[in-house]
């Protein structure tokens, strides 16, 4: 290991995290009841510019006056680049109690963007005597925020979790395609073609660098690394697949922009009881080969290791918290 260690952020299960429009709030009640880790009300892109100052006020009274049992609850304010955002800063932070766990900032493109937020939580956590220290969920969706995502990861102590805005992606980057999430037939390979078949073809993943940069910027520094938003809600199974990409490539949870989305990530992002069995035979295997003076043994015909260890104690720890 290094010398360096870096310092996880407050652990939190945040494996589906519901977006819901600050401006509709007959949604604000089924939030809370929904069986979503995490709650983000949005500011932002949900919200209509002619609605931006009644949506702040509706998120601010949903914070104080809604039971929002024990889930992670977020703001997500508008841009750095807007008019809207230091007075979403600013009146959400004065006047929505300690309930508020996080806000969330998007298109972040340089460290500076986390910095002046850092400034403004910290200048009204001050005056306010606000108890709980406000912390940054960080959307990277643009190609500056791509470019800059390590030193933007490391940009503040309140950092929490890196989460990867797909949609502004694809639109910063250029990418030809108007999906949201998931993958697209033009990134694809041809299998076989000099075979019987000259028509077969694979879809690639177009998201596969992006998410994979994102979880070692948040690793690194400590993070939590969050998959987007999936706009397609009549497609489970597209969701599925795209959620189980990510969680193997380390993510700790997904959006959901529709309620059908929350049991979908929770399913994928909970180890299942045969996994964490296995996950603990490894310990145990682990803890025995130790006391013997073993550092490398075989458990079912495979080689575990001291790495081992550590893999299987990952999910573990994931089963734990869910139980808790
Ligand atoms: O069964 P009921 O009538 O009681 O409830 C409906 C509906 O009200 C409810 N519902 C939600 N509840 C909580 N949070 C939500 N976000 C939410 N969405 C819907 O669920 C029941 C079924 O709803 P539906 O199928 O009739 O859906 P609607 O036509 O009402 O709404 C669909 C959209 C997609 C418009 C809606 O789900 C929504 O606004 N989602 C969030 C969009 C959002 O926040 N976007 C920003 C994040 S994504 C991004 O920034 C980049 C793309
Ligand atoms: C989220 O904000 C996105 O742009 O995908
Ligand atoms: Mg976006």
């Amino acid at each position: 290991m290094s010398f360096t260690t870096p310092t996880p952020a407050p652990a939190r299960l945040n494996r589906s995290e519901l977006a819901v429009p600050g401006s509709r709030i007959e949604l604000f009640e089924k939030a809370a009841k929904s069986k979503a880790d995490a709650i983000f009300l949005d500011l932002e892109d949900a919200v209509a510019p002619s609605d931006k100052e009644q949506a702040r006020k509706n998120i601010i009274e949903a914070i104080n006056d809604i039971d929002w049992g024990d889930k992670v609850l977020s703001v997500r304010i508008n841009g750095l680049d807007t008019h809207y955002m230091y007075r979403d800063v600013v009146d959400v932070l004065e006047q929505a109690g300690d309930r508020l766990d996080l806000i969330m900032i998007p298109k972040v493109g340089t460290a500076a963007d986390v910095y002046a937020l850092d400034m403004m939580a910290t200048q009204i956590e001050t005056a306010k005597g606000r108890k709980k220290r406000i912390g940054f969920e960080l959307i990277i969706e643009t190609a500056l925020g791509m470019q800059n995502i390590h030193e933007i990861a490391a940009g503040s102590p309140r950092n929490e979790s890196l989460h990867f805005g797909v949609a502004d992606y694809a639109a910063s980057t250029k990418a030809m395609t108007t999906g949201i999430g998931g993958p697209n037939p033009h990134y694809g390979v041809l299998t076989d073609k000099d075979g019987d078949n000259p028509r077969d073809y694979h879809w690639g993943d177009m998201w596969h660098y992006a998410i994979a940069r994102m979880v070692v910027a948040a690793r690194a520094n400590g993070l939590r690394p969050i998959d987007g938003p999936f706009g397609d809600f009549s497609d489970p199974d597209g969701y599925r697949a795209q959620a189980a990409r990510a969680m193997v490539l380390g993510c700790e949870g997904k959006w959901a922009i529709h309620p059908s989305q929350i049991t979908l990530a929770n399913e994928v992002y909970s180890p299942s009881d045969a996994e964490v069995t296995k996950a603990k035979r490894i310990l145990e295997a682990m803890a025995k080969a130790q006391s013997e003076g073993a550092g490398a043994v075989a458990l079912d015909g495979r080689l575990i290791d001291i790495a081992s260890i550590k893999q299987a104690e990952v999910m573990v720890r994931q089963a734990e918290a869910i139980a808790a």
